[in-house]
């Protein structure tokens, strides 16, 4: 795999900006995977006795900002290493909470595109195809590492 370091300068600019307002970028990326696949919403533990997505609601920020993290994490790794180097540990811990959540492998396919979509909000002009194809790329390594773990466990 080759990951460029214009890639990886895209995909952190981008992040430094969204970080400025994770309370909303946060509930925008949910909001969308929630727009995307409705059903979704019965297996995040913070939602099941809401009928509307909670502002401020501190796991879903966590979470969220962990995803963008995490993504951003992978960008480095793929420019530096060439492959995904997030602990093993960490990738059998969220194996086993997606694992156990439900989740599917098509959901990881909702997720990169709502990801997507929150992008395209924050960053405005400054969004373009390269920014999607960097985040893209690092997100389906990340994804793929997930999923095996996810799998393992079965
Ligand atoms: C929980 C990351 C994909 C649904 C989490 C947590 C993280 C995370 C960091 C919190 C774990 C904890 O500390 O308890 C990621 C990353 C993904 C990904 C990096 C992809 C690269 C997905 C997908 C779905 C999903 C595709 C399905 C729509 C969930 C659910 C939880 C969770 C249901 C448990 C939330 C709760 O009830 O507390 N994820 N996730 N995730 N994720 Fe993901
Ligand atoms: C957990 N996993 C994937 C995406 C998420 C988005 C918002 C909150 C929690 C999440």
């Amino acid at each position: 795999i080759v990951f460029t370091e214009k890639q990886e300068a895209l995909v952190k600019e981008s992040w430094e900006i969204l970080k400025q307002d994770i309370p909303r970028y946060s509930l925008h990326f949910f909001s969308q995977i929630l727009e995307i696949a409705p059903a979704a919403k019965d297996m995040f533990s913070f939602l099941r006795d809401t009928d509307e997505v909670p502002h401020n609601n501190p796991k879903l920020k966590a979470h969220a900002v962990k995803v963008f993290k995490m993504t951003c994490e992978t960008a480095i790794q793929l420019r530096e290493k060439g492959k995904v180097a997030v602990p093993d540990t960490t990738l059998q811990y969220l194996g086993s909470v997606h694992l156990k959540s439900g989740v599917l492998d098509p959901h990881f396919e909702v997720v990169k595109e709502a990801l997507v979509r929150t992008l395209k909000e924050g960053l405005g002009e400054k969004y373009n195809e390269e920014v999607e194809g960097a985040w893209s790329q690092a997100y389906d390594h990340l994804a793929l590492a997930i999923k095996a773990e996810m799998k393992q466990e079965n």
